[in-house]
Order: C-alpha cells, then sequence, then structure tokens
C-alpha cells in the first residue's frame, strides 16, 4: 500500500440538490485526508480540456453542457490507495447500476448527472490535480 493523491469532484447535479457535505463526510469518514477544496463553474474551455479524451464521443456535448452548467466543488484526496478505494466508493458510470452503498448507487439514477467524478489512474490523478490547482492551493 502506498500513500496516494486523487482528484475529486462533485458535479453540478449534487451542489444543486445539498449533497456537498453528504459526500465530503463519506471520504472523511473512510479516513481520506482533505488536501484541497474549493467551489468554481467550469468554463467551456477548461471542460474540453478537462475530458479531453472523451472529445468525438456521442456524448461529448452532453457531457460538457452539463458540466458547465453550475458549480462543482473540487477536492484532492490523500490516503492509502486513494484512486482505487475512491472508484469503489463512487461506483460505476452508470447510476441506475451502480452498487447500493456506493455514491452514485446511492444519489445518481443517471449515466451524465452521475453526481461525483474521479480520477481512474494515479497519471490522470496527477494530470487533474494539476489542471484544477495551483500548487499553493494544496496543504503539506
Ligand atoms: P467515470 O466518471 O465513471 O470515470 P468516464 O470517465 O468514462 O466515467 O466518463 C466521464 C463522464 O462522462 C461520466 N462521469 C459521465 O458523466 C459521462 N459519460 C460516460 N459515458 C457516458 C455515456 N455512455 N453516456 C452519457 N454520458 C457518459
Amino acid at each position: 500500500m502506498t500513500v496516494e493523491r486523487t482528484y475529486v469532484m462533485i458535479k453540478p447535479d449534487a451542489v444543486s440538490r445539498g449533497l456537498v457535505g453528504e459526500i465530503i463526510s463519506r471520504f472523511e469518514r473512510k479516513g481520506f485526508k482533505i488536501k484541497a477544496l474549493k467551489m468554481f463553474k467550469f468554463t467551456r474551455e477548461l471542460a474540453e480540456e478537462f475530458y479531453a479524451e472523451h472529445k468525438g464521443k456521442h456524448f461529448f456535448n452532453d457531457l460538457i453542457e452539463f458540466i458547465t452548467s453550475g458549480p462543482v466543488v473540487a477536492m484532492v484526496l490523500e490516503g492509502e490507495n486513494a484512486v482505487e478505494t475512491v472508484r469503489i466508493m463512487i461506483g460505476i458510470t452508470d447510476g441506475r447500476r451502480a452498487s447500493p452503498g456506493s455514491i452514485r448507487g446511492d444519489y445518481a439514477l443517471d449515466i451524465t448527472k452521475n453526481v461525483v467524478h474521479a480520477s481512474d489512474s494515479l497519471k490522470t490523478a496527477e494530470r487533474e490535480i494539476n489542471l484544477i490547482f495551483k500548487p499553493n492551493e494544496i496543504v503539506d
């Protein structure tokens, strides 16, 4: 086991539904440390860069429309095996099929409006953290 950092983002649907505290507290109770935290609204340009790997896919436009539709809450979480463990905690992409007990399984009924994002690998985590946070926004 190694201590890792991962990028987690509470999406506009969950912010407008008042689920921010609930979602953050699940990660805290699990034992992860919050190393950075902020609320912001994506510009179209930043959203397209963030989701660049999905450019050209049939759902890309809906995804960009959705993620720019309202504020998100972004954070850096740190803990043992953070990337994989947080992915298990959020559940699979389609909220209808995500396991009960996972965040998407408990709060999402949609594949686009699916409440939360988390990095899918260490390499992605580094890219996403560097894209969204300045070094002085992350505590040591
Ligand atoms: P995950 O967030 O589970 O890693 P990705 O990275 O495959 O999923 O997709 C990024 C986002 O794109 C998802 N969170 C979801 O909002 C949207 N998305 C992915 N696949 C689809 C799809 N088949 N139809 C609609 N939206 C999708």
